[in-house]
């Protein structure tokens, strides 16, 4: 059961942008901070906080849509921002802040975790990747 919601959250995931950045590389290659091989939940969160700072262009702490009028007006990237911030935008108020953003349940990080105990070892995060792979070859 727990598995199908995940590869449901999945498919919701894939859309967002958060990943869609990461479309075609490692989710997590930037994520294990101390270099050992696995990546601690610690990590994820910390590489999503980057993640976020790197979007957070103005560093006011907000991400919007009107942060990106560029990617807003493209199609496909501007409903995939669209649907990251709303994803994760609690109080609904169209902004994403950071706080939001980690409050935010660590799906991707969620679904590659086999055996859920909250590390991420190299032959999981492979297998997390053959099944990205697979759904985006499935979506196409
Ligand atoms: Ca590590
Ligand atoms: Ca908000
Ligand atoms: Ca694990």
């Amino acid at each position: 059961m727990k598995r199908l919601t995940l590869l449901a959250l999945g498919f919701a995931v894939l859309a967002t942008p958060a990943l869609a950045q990461m479309r075609g590389q490692d989710p997590f290659a930037d994520a294990d901070v101390n270099r050992d091989g696995q990546i601690t939940i610690a990590e994820y969160q910390a590489s999503r906080a980057a993640r976020f700072d790197r979007l957070d262009r103005d560093r006011d702490g907000i991400i919007r849509m009107q942060d990106f009028p560029r990617i807003a007006q493209r199609g496909d990237r501007g409903a995939d921002l669209e649907r990251m911030i709303s994803a994760a935008d609690r109080n609904r108020d169209g902004a994403l802040t950071r706080q939001e953003m980690l409050a935010s349940p660590p799906v991707a990080f969620a679904m590659a975790d086999a055996n859920d105990d909250g590390v991420l070892t190299a032959a999981e995060r492979d297998s997390a990747k053959a099944r990205l792979q697979q759904m985006r070859s499935a979506r196409r």
